[in-house]
């Protein structure tokens, strides 16, 4: 059986984006059963945890007795066995590589520059400075994105693993209106939204924080 780690207990704002969703995602459009490993903040830092993820972090994938982190990786090798998740094709498979790497390297550094001051430093000097730089940044990373979206229903020329890298990448911005002021991208977030995969993934992503939202509306 697969298992992958997630974390017992994340903020409100990281509830939907943890990095663990993005395996979940993929195991689900392959259609695979999978178990949580679910860990509190002492497993995280345990010996055992730390020979395989270094960092302490989620999701590290259990399949078999062999271990790995690193969320893109992860879906990679995935999509390596399951054609849902990328073509079988030489060219197909590198696009789709070339499309998560994309996602993590090329997007989600612009998006980080701005979550960063949302969530960590709203109300810090420098942060004020610093925004209206990354805002615009950000803006043009997005506008070259849905440049390329345009006309497309996704990346290439069919739903890939690229697309559920840069989608979950995306999605990082749902508290502000960034995305929606490119129709295209917009659209695009949109399609893979409405994926029953999708649906499922982040419904069981969810329930693992439904008792902590609801203590959190009570109190
Ligand atoms: N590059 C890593 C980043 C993983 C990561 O940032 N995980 C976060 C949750 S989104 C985490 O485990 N944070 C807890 C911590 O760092 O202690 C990946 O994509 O797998």
């Amino acid at each position: 059986m697969i298992r992958i780690s997630v974390l017992k207990w994340v903020p409100p704002f990281a509830r939907g984006s943890v990095k663990e969703f993005r395996v979940r995602w993929a195991l689900t459009e392959a259609g695979l059963p999978y178990e949580e490993r679910v860990l509190a903040p002492e497993d995280q830092d345990a010996a055992r945890y730390r020979a395989v993820q270094p960092f302490g972090q989620v999701p590290v994938l259990e399949e078999d007795g062999f271990e790995m982190f690193e969320s893109g990786a992860i879906v990679l090798h995935l999509a390596e066995k399951h054609e849902v998740l990328m073509p079988r094709d030489e060219q197909g498979r590198a696009r789709t590589m070339q499309w998560v790497l994309a996602a993590q390297t090329s997007v989600q550094p612009a998006i980080d520059a701005v979550t960063a001051l949302d969530f960590f430093y709203p109300d810090e000097e420098w942060a004020k400075m610093r925004r209206p730089g990354a805002e615009e940044f950000l803006m043009r990373r997005l506008g070259q994105l849905s440049g390329r979206l345009e006309g497309r229903e996704w990346l290439e020329d069919r739903f890939t693993a690229g697309d559920l890298m840069m989608v979950t990448v995306l999605r990082d911005l749902r508290h502000r209106d960034f995305v929606s002021k490119f129709p295209p991208l917009e659209a695009y977030v949109k399609r893979a939204e409405a994926r029953p995969a999708f649906k499922k993934a982040l419904g069981d992503h969810m329930a693992l924080y439904a008792e902590a939202a609801k203590a959190e509306a009570a109190a």
